[in-house]
């Protein structure tokens, strides 16, 4: 054959995959999780790469490469979908915080996540992610529940001074503003250092301290809880827009279906609270002047410390967050 000729006959074959019925190739997207893999924060997202996968077979599908810290490092998982190694992740903002600082702003959603979707906060989120991190915001899950201090030593005022209090970016400011010691550590490294004295007490949600069998070495948990939790769902953009209009849609309504059953995160952390006091953790509940000094203090570290970082957008994400 001439080279024309092949080149005739390698368009053909070209066109004809494209164009016939019931060929069309099916994408497969990367996904890991910010989270060891079956931990309770990767849970959710292991549901959606489920649903993803049913609904979507043949067309596109989720292959769950796994958690962090096996299969990349906790706090490059961010990075990684950024630069297309990874193509879709399951992540607290305060893992990739390196990459997209507004993220800080999730924790501070006061408003149901619905009204987000009317009220253009979804939107700005996505023209956030998208300008910082190459990703779409497709959404988030495990909102509709709170963080904790615990600690191994007790305390009867909201003051952490003297103590090294093992943080995500989620709680900086709130540990340095009542006077302790900020130590950044990814979960999986928390047991060891509670063991060791390496610190005093940890930032955490109300569930899931039992994955990683920390009720072992913790004493309190102070209450009042703070902020709200979140793990967001993103997909690469350039991932996403080579995706056909049906590929998309099946990541967008899977994530509504997941978002809707949301609900049920904050009788899961009731729950979880009931067996934190099985386990024999004490509650460290302050009396109400200091407790709103605590909430005070967190609120105000936090939104202080958000719009210092971003003066573009982090007064409009307060408006649209905040009640
Ligand atoms: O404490 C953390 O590591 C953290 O920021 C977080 C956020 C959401 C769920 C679980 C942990």
């Amino acid at each position: 054959m001439t080279s024309t000729k092949i080149r005739i006959a390698t368009i053909g074959v070209m066109l004809a995959t494209l164009c016939t019925p019931g060929v069309a190739q099916e994408t497969t997207l990367r996904g890991v999780s910010c989270f060891p893999e079956g931990t309770y924060y990767s849970q959710r997202f292991e549901n959606y790469i489920e649903k993803v996968n049913e609904r979507g077979e043949g067309l596109i599908k989720i292959d769950y490469l796994g958690g962090a810290p096996k299969v990349m490092a906790t706090l490059e998982v961010g990075k990684n979908l950024k630069d297309g190694i990874v193509d879709i992740i399951g992540c607290t903002l305060g893992f990739y915080l390196n990459v997209v600082p507004e993220a800080d702003s999730l924790k501070m959603i006061e408003v149901p996540v619905s009204e987000l979707r009317q009220n253009g906060g979804m939107a700005l989120l996505d023209e956030i992610h998208l300008e910082k991190m190459n990703a779409h915001y497709l959404g988030l899950v495990n909102s509709h529940a709170q963080f904790h201090i615990y600690l191994t030593k007790e305390i009867d005022k909201p003051d952490l001074s003297g103590l090294k209090i093992r943080v995500s970016s989620v709680y900086r400011k709130l540990v340095e503003a009542l006077g302790g010691t900020a130590v950044t550590a990814p979960p999986s490294d928390v047991y060891t250092m509670l063991e060791r004295g390496t610190v005093d007490g940890l930032g955490w949600p109300s569930a899931g301290i039992f994955d990683f069998s920390w009720e072992d070495v913790i004493k309190y948990r102070v209450d009042p809880g703070f902020y709200q939790t979140e793990i967001n769902i993103l997909v690469g953009k350039d991932v996403w827009s080579r995706l056909t209009e049906e590929q998309q849609a099946i990541l967008n309504d899977v994530m509504l279906e997941l978002e809707a059953e949301d609900a049920k995160e904050a009788e899961y952390a009731t729950e979880q609270k009931e067996m934190q006091a099985e386990a024999g953790i004490e509650v460290i509940e302050f009396a109400s002047d200091a407790k709103a000094v605590f909430l005070e203090t967190a609120y105000n570290a936090a939104w202080d410390d958000i719009i210092e970082k971003s003066p573009e957008y982090g007064p409009r994400l307060k408006e649209l967050f905040s009640k």
